[in-house]
């Protein structure tokens, strides 16, 4: 049966990259993000494979994400699998010189914003007691690193609305899992560091990164499984990678 989903931060990286599986895999979408020039593009070549509606809100603004996404026209109003995607880390600091701004955001984007979506679909689930919901949480939900603090505690909230949901929604036979990534290289370090291109590319370098097409393999994976079969919480890091601080890179 043709399925529909809403990805959140479908405009860059790993929600970009599971837009595309989706779309090769005949998945129809809605696909979610604040730069527009990027959702027009996606439309005109996904569209060409699935049906496509794009919806430019930001997660932040609670009024208009249950405004867009409770007015979500025919065909597109009956969402099969929801991916709560949409989110970044702003800055890494030390807790004593963390500045405001930057954990407004990532508590305001990354947890509430995710709560702001999901209430905005859910109606539509329970009432049809089925749907699947995909948390893209991290590795920073389960362990802490140094200077992660903030980024790390908006991605454990993940970590626990994820099992949260799964023990309100199971009475609705709703599917509710996370998959949660180490490194992968997408914008996420260019957002981090403000710009700061080069900063950002360190990061990746001296070990091979996770691609954002390998978490949307995963993904795929995921909501392929059997109805009876739910993946509830998965971790991948790249071969290179042992934990948040334990990375073999070639130069160390
Ligand atoms: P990118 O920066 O490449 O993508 C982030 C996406 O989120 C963009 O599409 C962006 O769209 C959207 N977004 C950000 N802020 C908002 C907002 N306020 N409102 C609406 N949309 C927003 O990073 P990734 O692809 O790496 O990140 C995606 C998810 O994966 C995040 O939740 C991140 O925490 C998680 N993750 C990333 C890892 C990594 O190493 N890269 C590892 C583990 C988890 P736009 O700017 O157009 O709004
Ligand atoms: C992204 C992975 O280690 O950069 O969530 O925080 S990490």
């Amino acid at each position: 049966m043709k399925k529909t989903a809403l990805i959140t931060g479908a405009t860059s990286g790993i929600g970009l990259a599971i837009a595309k599986r989706f779309a090769k895999e005949g998945i129809d979408l809605v696909l979610c993000g604040r730069r527009q020039e990027r959702l027009n593009e996606l439309k005109a070549r996904l569209g060409k494979k699935v049906q496509v509606h794009t919806l430019n809100f930001d997660v932040r603004n609670r009024e208009a994400v249950l405004k867009v996404i409770g007015s979500l026209p025919s065909p597109f109003d009956q969402i099969d699998i929801l991916i709560n995607n949409a989110g970044n880390a702003h800055g890494l600091d030390p807790i004593e010189d963390g500045s405001l701004d930057d954990w407004d955001a990532m508590i305001d984007i990354n947890v509430k914003g995710l709560l702001y979506v999901s209430k905005a679909i859910l109606p539509q689930m329970v009432s049809r007691k089925a749907g699947h919901i995909i948390h893209i949480g991290s590795t920073a939900g389960k362990e802490v690193y140094p200077r992660g603090n903030v980024y790390c505690a908006s991605k454990h909230a993940v970590d626990a609305i994820n099992q949260g949901m799964r023990i309100d929604l199971n009475q609705y036979g709703i599917r509710v899992g996370a998959v949660n990534p180490g490194l992968v290289e997408t914008e996420f370090s260019k957002v981090r560091f403000k710009g700061d291109d080069t900063r950002a590319e360190t990061v990746y370098k001296g070990f091979q990164p996770l691609l954002p097409e390998d978490i949307a393999d995963i993904v795929h994976f995921v909501v392929t499984r059997p109805y009876h079969v739910n993946i509830a919480d998965l971790v991948v890091m790249p071969t290179a990678q042992a934990s948040s601080t334990i990375v073999k890179k070639t130069f160390e």
